[in-house]
């Protein structure tokens, strides 16, 4: 089942139908525990809605903390590695992607997220800039794992290349986390074959193309949850990006125009343009 938050209220997408959740707020749905079991109830209600529409479409967030991992694939942690060797950051990269403890940060409040169809930015200080196609998690205020979404942590290369300890800068500022189009709800964890990939087209034409897949995600995401919520509390529950394994190579910064699809399995494609 997917979850759509719309200008016109939420709806459950199954099996080609929509269905219109009547007596909650997106706030109350996503901190339910028993969301699988909720939304299959709407569904089996069986009160079909014909007013869906994809135009509506909203970022699927309200009240939620966005957090993100970092270098949770092999092409992440050698992508840092290069941008910081001449701040000499490379051996902290190689060092976080074996140890236990896993990189967490923030990323951004329901403000600075920007929905499907919407505009992402890059910094005006920054001359080295690209999206990262994240497998993104809905997590309850109990952290269980509810459900699922496609997120582009856009990230200012040059800015944490220059100083690891500049990454709040380089990761967190207006319309820099992209979240869509849906939640896709379900008690199974996504397969490790699930692929994400990224497009970036400019001027009609492809300027990158990349993919990756689940089984190179190198951590389990419900022990990314597990370290994220230690000591750390949720109660309207959180979104955690998982990371990317896609980097465009160093020749690549995204430019005003470039629109941006993120692909993942079950979940659909997040389009943006760069503003
Ligand atoms: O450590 C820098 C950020 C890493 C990141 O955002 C990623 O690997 O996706
Ligand atoms: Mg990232």
């Amino acid at each position: 089942m997917r979850l759509y938050r719309t200008q016109n209220g939420n709806y459950i997408a199954n099996e080609g139908a929509h269905y219109r959740v009547e007596d909650s707020s997106w706030d109350g749905l996503v901190t339910r525990e028993d969301l699988y079991d909720y939304c299959r109830s709407v569904v089996e209600r069986g009160v079909v809605a014909h007013d869906f529409s994809e135009a509506a479409i909203l970022a699927p967030i309200e009240s939620q903390e966005v957090w993100a991992a970092g270098v949770t694939y092999y092409r992440s942690r050698s992508a840092r590695i290069e941008e910081s060797k001449d701040a000499g950051g490379g051996d902290f990269y190689d060092r976080v992607y074996s140890a236990p403890r896993p990189e967490l940060f923030f990323k951004a409040t329901g403000r600075r997220v920007v929905g499907p169809n919407g505009k992402v930015k890059i910094r005006s200080d920054a001359t080295w800039s690209v999206p990262e196609p994240e497998m993104t998690l809905l997590i309850s205020p109990k952290g269980r794992i509810l459900g699922y979404t496609a997120g582009n942590d856009m990230s200012s290369r040059d800015i944490e290349g220059e100083n690891p300890l500049y990454l709040p800068q380089a990761k967190v500022y207006d319309a820099s986390c992209a979240l869509g189009p849906c939640i896709f709800v379900s008690r199974s964890a996504l397969p490790v074959e699930t692929g994400i990939a990224i497009e970036i087209v400019r001027d009609g034409a492809i300027a990158f193309s990349g993919a990756t897949s689940l089984a190179e995600l190198k951590r389990e995401p419900e022990v990314l949850v597990s370290y994220l919520y230690r000591d750390n509390s949720f109660p309207q529950g959180c979104f955690l990006m998982t990371g990317t394994g896609v980097v465009p190579p160093d020749s690549f910064t995204l430019a005003s125009g470039d629109e941006i699809r993120i692909t993942i399995d079950q979940i659909g494609t997040l389009t943006n343009t760069v503003a």
